[in-house]
This record gives C-alpha cells, sequence and structure tokens, in this order.
C-alpha cells in the first residue's frame, strides 16, 4: 500500500463530497480556530487548502486554548445546490450538533443552527430518495455510546421523528463514526469500531430499508491495520465518495507511528485515501488504488498579503483576532487576555524545518502538541533560550548570547537512527536553536517523544508558530519559513 497520506499533519476524521467534477474534503479541527479546514481536489489525490468553514465567534467560540474538545468529527455533503457541514463543538455538546451551510464551500458559511436535543458526536447527513434528511450520530445514553438515527430539518437542526437505533457494529469498542449511503437498491451503514487507536477499524453493513434489519458484511472490517506490520496504522472513520465515472473511492484517517514500542505518533491522524469496488454489493477497499503525489506544502511568508493564509491557525482563537500588520513591515502577534496568542500552522512532514524570524526581544517560536507539551526557543533582548515544557516541568535548557537586531528562531526535526544500533531509539529528534548568517546552532536537542500524541493524549497533533514572549508587548514576525528535510 501507498504509505503516504492525502494531506498530512492533523487532519482527521476526513469527510469528502464530490459536485460534478470537484471534490471537497473537510477534517476535525478540535481547539484550534479557524476551525473545520476545506480542501479541494478533481483527481482525489492531489488537495488544496481553500479556506475554514468556522471562522467567525459566531460559528465557533472555544473557551480557552488548553484543548480537549472543540470540533470533533465533520460531515460534508452537498444537497440541493448547497454544502452542508454537520459537526459538534464538544465544548457545547449539551446543545447538540451545529448545522453550517454554504453555497460556495470556500465560505462564508452561514451561522450553525443546533439539532437540540441530540447529545453525542461524529453526526452525518444523509439525504433519502423521498427528500428526507437523516441525522445518524453516535450517541450517549445511559448503557454508554449506540449509533441513533431520526429524521430532520437541516435548515433548522430541528428532529422530526423518533431516534431509532441503528446498527451498532460487530461487537468492538466504541462504534462511532457513523456514515449512510445508498447505492443501487441498497442502503449502507459504514462504522469506524475499535476506538481510534491501534485496533481502528471500518465496518460496514447493509439493509434495503433505513430502518433497517441491517445485514453485517461477512468481511468486515473492510479495513485496518491492526496487528500488521505496516508502517501505516489506527487506520478508521471512513467516508466514500463515487468519482463521475462510477468508481467509488474512500478516505480515511491512519497515523504513522515511529521510534521505540509502543510507537509514538507526531503529527496528529492523517488523510488517507483508497480505491472501493463492489463484489456482490458489498465494498472492497483497495489500498494500492492511487498513486498519491509528494506532499509539497512548503511556506515562506513575509506576510505582505492583506489576509493571513488558511493555514494558519490558533488554539482557541482565530489568528485574524490576534495579529495586525506592522507598521514597517512583518506581522504583529499581539497578546490575548483570554487565550494563548499562537500563530501556527500544523506540521506536515516526517523530517522538517521552521525559521521565524522576530524583532528581538519580542518572540517566541514554538513546536506545541498542547499545553502541556511544547518546546520553544525565544528571544530576549540579546539572548536567545531554549524551552521545555512537560507536564508541570517547565525548563530552560540552554541560553546564548546574541547581538542583531532581527533573531531567526529555528527548530528542526530529523528522523536520523543514533547510536550503536540501527534500531530507532527516539521517535524523531529536535534540535532547538537559531540562525547566524544562514548557519544554525542548535542550543539543546530535545526527544521528540514528549512532543507525541503516545505521551501526551488526545487527538490532535503538532503545530508550530510564533506567540509574544511578553503577556503586554506584541511579538514582530517578519517572516515564517516551513520545509520539509
Ligand atoms: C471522533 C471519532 C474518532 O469523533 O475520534 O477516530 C474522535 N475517530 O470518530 C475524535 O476525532
Amino acid at each position: 500500500m501507498s504509505a503516504a497520506p492525502i494531506i498530512p499533519g492533523f487532519h482527521p476524521d476526513p469527510s469528502i463530497c464530490r459536485v460534478e467534477d470537484d471534490y471537497y474534503l473537510v477534517t476535525s479541527s478540535f481547539e484550534y480556530k479557524p476551525g473545520v479546514p476545506i480542501f479541494h481536489s478533481r483527481d482525489l489525490t492531489s488537495w488544496e487548502l481553500i479556506g475554514n468553514a468556522l471562522e467567525r465567534n459566531d460559528q465557533l467560540s472555544i473557551p480557552s486554548s488548553a484543548g480537549g474538545g472543540g470540533i470533533y468529527a465533520p460531515t460534508i455533503r452537498h444537497h440541493g445546490g448547497h454544502f452542508w457541514l454537520i459537526t459538534t463543538n464538544f465544548n457545547e455538546v449539551r446543545k447538540g450538533h451545529l448545522i453550517a451551510s454554504a453555497t460556495n464551500p470556500a465560505g462564508p458559511w452561514s451561522s450553525p443552527v443546533y439539532t437540540e436535543g441530540v447529545l453525542g458526536i461524529d453526526p452525518d447527513l444523509f439525504w433519502d430518495v423521498d427528500g428526507t434528511c437523516y441525522l445518524t450520530w453516535a450517541g450517549y445514553d445511559r448503557t454508554g455510546i449506540a449509533i441513533l438515527q431520526a429524521p430532520i430539518n437541516p435548515e433548522t437542526g430541528a428532529i422530526l421523528g423518533e431516534t431509532q437505533e441503528a446498527w451498532q457494529g460487530t461487537g468492538l469498542a466504541n462504534t462511532e463514526a457513523p456514515h449512510v449511503y445508498r447505492r443501487g437498491d441498497w442502503y449502507y451503514l459504514m462504522l469506524a469500531e475499535g476506538g481510534t487507536e491501534r485496533g481502528h477499524a471500518v465496518t460496514i453493513a447493509r439493509s434495503r430499508s433505513l430502518a433497517g434489519p441491517w445485514e453485517s458484511n461477512p468481511a468486515n472490517p473492510i479495513l485496518s491495520h491492526r496487528s500488521t506490520s505496516s508502517p501505516v496504522q489506527n487506520t478508521g472513520h471512513a467516508d466514500l465518495v463515487e468519482t463521475p465515472d462510477g468508481q467509488w473511492a474512500m478516505v480515511y484517517l491512519g497515523v504513522r507511528p515511529t521510534g521505540p514500542t509502543p510507537g509514538f505518533h507526531a503529527n496528529g491522524r492523517e488523510t488517507f485515501l483508497a480505491g472501493v469496488s463492489w463484489v456482490d454489493d458489498w465494498p472492497v477497499v483497495d489500498e494500492d488504488a492511487f498513486t498519491v503525489p509528494e506532499w509539497a506544502g512548503d511556506i515562506d511568508d513575509e506576510f505582505t498579503d492583506t489576509e493571513l493564509a488558511h493555514h494558519w491557525i490558533g488554539p482557541g482563537l482565530n489568528p485574524a483576532e490576534f495579529t495586525s500588520r506592522g507598521p514597517d513591515g512583518g506581522i504583529a502577534i499581539v497578546p490575548s487576555a483570554t487565550h494563548r496568542a499562537l500563530l501556527a500552522r500544523r506540521v506536515e512532514h516526517q523530517s522538517w524545518e521552521a525559521r521565524a524570524t522576530v524583532d528581538a526581544g519580542t518572540g517566541r517560536l514554538v513546536l506545541r502538541l498542547d499545553e502541556a507539551h511544547w518546546i520553544a526557543v525565544e528571544s530576549a533582548r540579546d539572548t536567545v533560550s531554549a524551552r521545555v515544557v512537560i507536564g508541570p516541568a517547565d525548563q530552560v535548557l540552554a541560553t546564548a548570547a546574541v547581538t542583531s537586531a532581527a533573531v531567526v528562531l529555528a527548530i528542526r526535526s530529523t528522523s536520523e537512527a543514533t547510536g550503536m544500533f540501527p534500531i530507532a531509539t527516539v521517535a524523531d529528534i529536535l534540535n532547538v536553536g537559531y540562525y547566524e548568517a544562514e548557519e544554525f546552532t542548535a542550543l539543546a536537542t530535545i526527544d521528540g517523544r514528549y512532543i507525541s500524541t503516545e505521551v501526551a493524549g488526545g487527538f490532535t497533533g503538532r503545530v508550530i508558530g510564533v506567540e509574544p514572549v511578553s503577556a503586554s508587548k506584541p511579538a514582530t514576525l517578519r517572516r515564517f519559513e516551513y520545509r520539509a528535510l
């Protein structure tokens, strides 16, 4: 199989739809804003970020930068000339799922309506042949989690009929991620099971009626890498799409763990692509069906455009809210009283380097997994320091004197094997330092496992960016470079 994701880095829970020759794909964004990145493709293999659905405060509010909530798995569909997005802001899970719509998928998206009275995650919208829209979701009830379904008015969020239990999967843990499809005379209900860790799997059932009875595919799971030596693990949470010529494809999430047991993944859950053929009206997944082009993703931003590029995000706050153009070039990153003002982007490569040119004494380059797991190189007036935060430990590892007015802070991730044995002893090696006259000086070398999901937990991945060092004075960022190594 191809070990290359179509959208690398923290882009989990992909959902896809097609309008004529154009495909649109969305992923979860958790505590980061703007929420729900939207990608476009015409060939399923090469994708471009065209916007983010939830940009405004009337669409998404995240109470702090701490994480653990925010936007869980979305579903995108096109129906009746509109794009429909349904997802859950876990911070407001008791309000129900939120539904927004747009005529242009790049935005603007509407203010959301909520599915009041519905409690759970992973909502799906499906329009039946008679035009009735159905909400299917992983619901919480007294007995735990159950796949539930009810007719809905997507324009208001109102539930229009009784909630029914749908197919509950094959009996593995954490049945979630339901998506409903119709192909020929069959309805299909696809789920994720086994949890989003190593046991993750995709299962499917079919029925002649949405009300059931559901027949489980005898070949379930149709996708799982559990107990295999594949470099891609945790495969699950999938969505299907039909191509203009009647072929089918699947997008799903996976991770690429490295290092010693139990394996560590740092860039989060990424989006992968497979082909799907139909045998006896059951989908058969072909992971080798597509050749995925190399992901470019390098950036060199001097912030000369009036709008920030779509890939800039912030924990809990939209960067548009805490940045402004500097009077003499660059961008000012203004401290926030409520959130961490971190102008960040997702890390998308296994080996990479980021450089940030900041005015001396104003900024800090941060590699963040979550609020309790991050490393940084920060600029004081005449010095730069490497800093690491792991849980309650917050340590400056080294400091060096620098003289220039603008400082080039840098963090590099490399994966070369170290030591005497040809086995990986770390996941990646993080070098934290600075550049002077194009020469890198490492202040500290940090074991990348500390900035990985297997240590920190959670659903996200690494992001890298710049924030002010002072609670009252903006950072001036003149240039941000990120490239694969
Ligand atoms: C998501 C669930 C899952 O809601 O993880 O991998 C949860 N699948 O379906 C968070 O992404």
